[in-house]
C-alpha cells in the first residue's frame, strides 16, 4: 500500500458506548436500562455477563482521555445513557446524571478532543419499555423530550449531536430477532419500533434545534447494509433490492427524502398494515442534517431461497418468522468468505468505498462520517503486557484505504471514528470479542496498548496512512 495524505482538516477519531463501557450501573442515581434486564435473562449474553462493571468509565474517564490524548485522536464518539438522565417515568431530570457528561466533555475539551455525543445507544430505561418500547409512539415522544433536556445542559459543550445509534439493531435485533435488548421476537413490533425511531429522530432533531438554534450540528448514524447478489438472476437481484428496502431504504427515505417507498409496504403487507404512520409523521421526520454518520463493519451476499413463496398474512400470523428482517422469509443469505474477523464478519474493504460513493451520488450536498468502523480478533497479551494485532492493523489500513478512496472520487468524509477505543462489552457476546484500539484486562482495568493503537497514532500525528 502507498502512503496516503488527509486533508488537513479530517477528523480522527474513536467510539465508545455508555452500556458498554461505563459500568456504575446504580451509581448517582441511574435506574436500570433494557440492556441491564436483558443481561439477566439465562442464555442471551454469551458469557453470561453484563455491562455492570464493563470498563469503569464512568469512573476512569479522565485515564481513558489522557489516553486519548497521547493517541491523538480529535474526537471522541461517546453516548449518553438515557436511564442516568431521566432515571424515572415521570421524567424528572436527574442533575448528576447531566452532570458527569458535563465533566466528561470538559475533561475532553481540556484535551483539545471534541465531544460527538450520541442520545440513543440502545440503552432504554427500563419504564419505557413497560411502556410498550419503541413500538409505543410515546416513546419517540419522550426521546425528543430527553433531547431537548440534554441540549438545553450540554449545549455548550457537545460539536455534533447524533440521535440514534443503528436503528436497524434497535428495531431488528430488539424486536425482530430478539438477540438484544429487550428480546422481543414479534416483526409486527419491529416494523413499529422502525417508525417510530425514524419519528423519534426527527422531534429530537427539533428539540435540540429549538434549545441550540439552527446551526447545532445534527446527525443520526446508521449501518447501511452493503448487499451483493449471489448471482445476476433477477431472483437474486430483486432479493437484494428487498433486503435494501427493509435495511436501508427504511431509514434513508423518510430521513433523507421525507417518504417511504411503497415496495417496503408490499414486501410487508402480510406483517403489518404499518397504520402506526400518522399523517404529519414523514415531514416531522425529515429535518435537516448537518452530517451523516455511516457504521462499517462487513458485506454480505444474498440470494433467493430456491423454491420459497412469501406467506400469507394468516401464514404469517400461525408461524412467525423469527429472522432479523420483517417481510424477508424468501431470502437467504450466503455463508461469508474468509478469512473472517472473530465475530464471523467477511472483510471487504471495498464496501465501504461503494457505500459512501453510493450516498453521496444520491445526495451531493450530505457531509458524511465514518462514525464507527473496527474489528475483533482474538488478542494474546505478549510477554511485555502489550498486544501484537497485525489483522487488527490489517484491517484498519485497508478499510482506511478504502475510504480514501472514497475521498478521491468527491465523497466528503469529514471523518472517521474507529470502533472502539477500548475493548468493551459486545452486547450478546459479552466480553468474548474485542475490539479495542486498547485492551482491557478486566480483572485490573488495566488498558493495553495493541500495535493497532501505535499504528492509528502514527496515522494521525503524520495525517497520512504511515509508510
Ligand atoms: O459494538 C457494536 C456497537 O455498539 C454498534 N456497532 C457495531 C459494534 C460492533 O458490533
Amino acid at each position: 500500500m502507498t502512503r496516503r495524505d488527509f486533508p488537513a482538516d479530517f477528523v480522527w477519531g474513536a467510539a465508545t458506548a455508555s452500556y458498554q463501557v461505563e459500568g456504575a450501573i446504580r451509581q448517582d442515581g441511574r435506574t436500570p436500562s433494557i440492556w441491564d434486564v436483558f443481561c439477566d435473562r439465562p442464555g442471551a449474553i454469551a458469557d453470561g455477563s453484563s455491562g455492570q462493571v464493563a470498563c469503569d468509565q464512568y469512573h476512569r474517564y479522565r485515564d481513558d482521555i489522557a489516553l486519548m490524548a497521547e493517541l491523538g485522536v480529535e474526537s471522541y464518539r461517546f453516548s449518553i445513557a438515557w436511564p442516568r438522565i431521566q432515571p424515572s417515568p415521570d421524567g424528572k431530570v436527574n442533575r448528576a446524571g447531566l452532570d458527569h457528561y458535563a465533566r466528561l466533555c470538559d475533561a475532553l475539551l481540556e484535551a483539545g478532543i471534541a465531544p460527538v455525543a450520541t442520545l440513543y445507544h440502545w440503552d432504554l430505561p427500563q419504564y419505557l419499555e413497560q411502556a410498550g418500547g419503541w413500538p409505543n409512539r410515546a416513546t419517540a415522544e419522550r426521546f425528543a423530550d430527553y433531547a431537548g433536556v440534554v441540549a438545553q445542559s450540554l449545549g455548550d459543550r457537545i460539536d455534533t449531536w447524533t440521535t440514534l445509534n443503528e436503528p436497524w439493531c434497535v428495531a431488528y435485533l430488539g424486536y425482530a430477532a430478539g438477540e438484544h435488548a429487550p428480546g422481543r421476537r414479534d416483526h409486527p413490533a419491529a416494523l413499529a419500533a422502525a417508525h417510530h425511531l425514524n419519528l423519534a429522530h426527527g422531534l429530537a432533531v427539533q428539540a435540540i434545534r429549538g434549545q441550540l438554534g439552527p446551526a447545532a450540528r445534527t446527525s443520526i448514524t446508521l449501518n447501511l447494509q452493503v448487499l451483493r447478489p449471489a448471482t445476476d438472476s433477477p431472483e437474486d437481484l430483486a432479493a437484494v433490492a428487498q433486503l435494501d428496502r427493509i435495511g436501508n431504504q427504511i431509514w434513508l427515505g423518510p430521513l433523507l427524502d421525507g417518504r417511504y417507498d411503497e415496495r417496503l409496504f408490499q414486501d410487508t403487507a402480510h406483517v403489518s398494515d404499518w397504520s402506526f404512520v400518522r399523517a404529519g409523521d414523514l415531514a416531522q421526520i425529515h429535518q435537516p442534517l448537518s452530517v451523516l454518520g455511516l457504521n462499517y463493519y462487513s458485506s454480505s451476499t444474498v440470494r433467493h431461497r430456491p423454491g420459497a413463496v412469501p406467506p400469507t398474512w394468516s401464514q404469517a400470523r400461525q408461524q412467525p418468522w423469527c429472522g432479523p428482517w420483517p417481510g424477508a422469509e424468501t431470502v437467504e443469505f450466503l455463508p461469508p468468505v474468509g478469512p473472517l474477523t472473530a465475530m464471523g464478519w467477511n472483510q471487504d474493504p471495498a464496501g465501504l468505498t461503494e457505500l459512501l460513493l453510493a450516498t453521496h451520488r444520491r445526495w451531493p450536498q450530505l457531509e458524511l462520517m465514518v462514525t464507527e468502523n473496527g474489528s475483533a480478533f482474538e488478542d494474546q497479551v505478549a510477554v511485555d503486557g502489550t498486544i501484537h494485532d497485525p489483522e487488527r492493523v490489517a484491517y484498519l489500513a485497508a478499510h482506511i484505504e478504502a475510504l480514501g478512496q472514497a475521498l478521491d472520487a468527491g465523497a466528503p468524509v469529514r471523518g472517521y471514528f474507529a470502533w472502539s477505543l477500548i475493548d468493551n462489552f459486545e452486547w450478546a457476546h459479552g466480553y468474548t470479542k474485542r475490539f479495542g484500539l486498547f485492551g482491557v484486562d478486566y480483572a485490573t482495568q488495566a488498558r493495553l496498548w495493541k500495535d493497532s493503537a501505535r499504528w492509528y497514532q502514527s496515522l494521525i500525528a503524520a495525517g497520512a496512512t504511515p509508510d
